[in-house]
């Protein structure tokens, strides 16, 4: 009896929209549900218990199985549904190397995401008093350093991140400058500076999947820049955590990692 997968998702989320294009990409029929994390629907822990004790999105459950992290959702269904080798590889110096991308990516691009939830998000979460300047600038460290080792190395002798064709990491991280280009957190100087970058998002954005994926986003971050649009942020904790790169200043809001009761009780 086959069942039909569910996929639990926010368009607003980098690793959500990644893997939703796989899915689409690879013509797996999924019903998608929209989980608001502008509220604290999956802080609940009937929601933790039965999806993901993280709370995060994306989650996919196929049946009884609930799968969990964007990258492993998007092998999984590679595997289950026998998608193209070249998405996650075909021998093993493909393999090997897509998976040093993806390590690669999750320390460093992936943490330059900082940059775009601090300018866009953070403000509407923790209030527009507070001043994120060091923040957005090590966010921005991060995502321009990214940027050369991409161009210098990634992109210096292929069309594609991690070869001649496509494969995961080329959606993974577009998406990841999806949200930057929409939030406008490149600057016209750092695409020049980096021309084969630059070609390779563009080559990304013009796949019709990705458009797909990515309207909420560009629709949703321009009413905020251009018309001051204030998304209702019903939760006052992080919504990117794995992206909140912190400059030190807490400014006086309260972290879980602040509390160190945590670590007292437990040595
Ligand atoms: N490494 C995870 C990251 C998932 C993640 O950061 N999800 C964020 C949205 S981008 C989320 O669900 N935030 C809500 C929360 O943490 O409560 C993946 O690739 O799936």
């Amino acid at each position: 009896m086959s069942t039909t997968l569910r996929y639990l998702h926010h368009p607003a989320s980098q690793p959500c929209r990644a893997a939703q294009q796989f899915l689409l990409e690879n013509n797996i029929p999924f019903e998608e549900e929209i989980i608001d994390i502008t509220t604290d629907i999956n802080e609940q822990p009937a929601f933790r218990e039965k999806y993901n004790p993280t709370g995060q999105v994306p989650i996919l459950v196929d049946g009884d199985f609930v799968i969990w992290e964007s990258a492993a959702i998007a092998y999984y269904i590679s595997d289950k549904f026998n998608c193209p080798a070249h998405w996650w590889g075909s021998n093993p110096q493909e393999r090997g190397h897509i998976q040093q991308f993806m390590n690669w990516y999750a320390y460093t691009l992936r943490l330059g995401g900082g940059a775009f939830h601090w300018t866009i998000f953070a403000p509407m979460i923790y209030g527009y008093d507070k001043d994120f300047t060091a923040e957005i600038k090590r966010g921005r460290f991060l995502l321009y350093e990214a940027f050369d080792v991409l161009e210098n190395y990634w992109l210096k002798d292929n069309e594609f991140l991690c070869g001649d064709t496509i494969s995961y990491p080329d959606i993974a991280a577009s998406q990841d400058l999806v949200s930057h280009d929409a939030g406008r957190i490149i600057p016209d100087s750092i695409w020049q500076s980096h021309p084969k970058v630059k070609a390779w998002f563009d080559r990304m954005l013009a796949r019709p999947h990705a458009k797909t994926v990515s309207t909420w986003q560009y629709e949703n971050v321009k009413k905020v820049l251009d018309d001051g649009v204030k998304f209702d942020f019903k939760r006052k904790t992080a919504v990117l955590k794995g992206t909140e790169v912190y400059s030190g200043n807490n400014h006086g809001i309260t972290h879980a990692g602040d509390d160190d009761s945590y670590v007292t009780q437990h040595g």
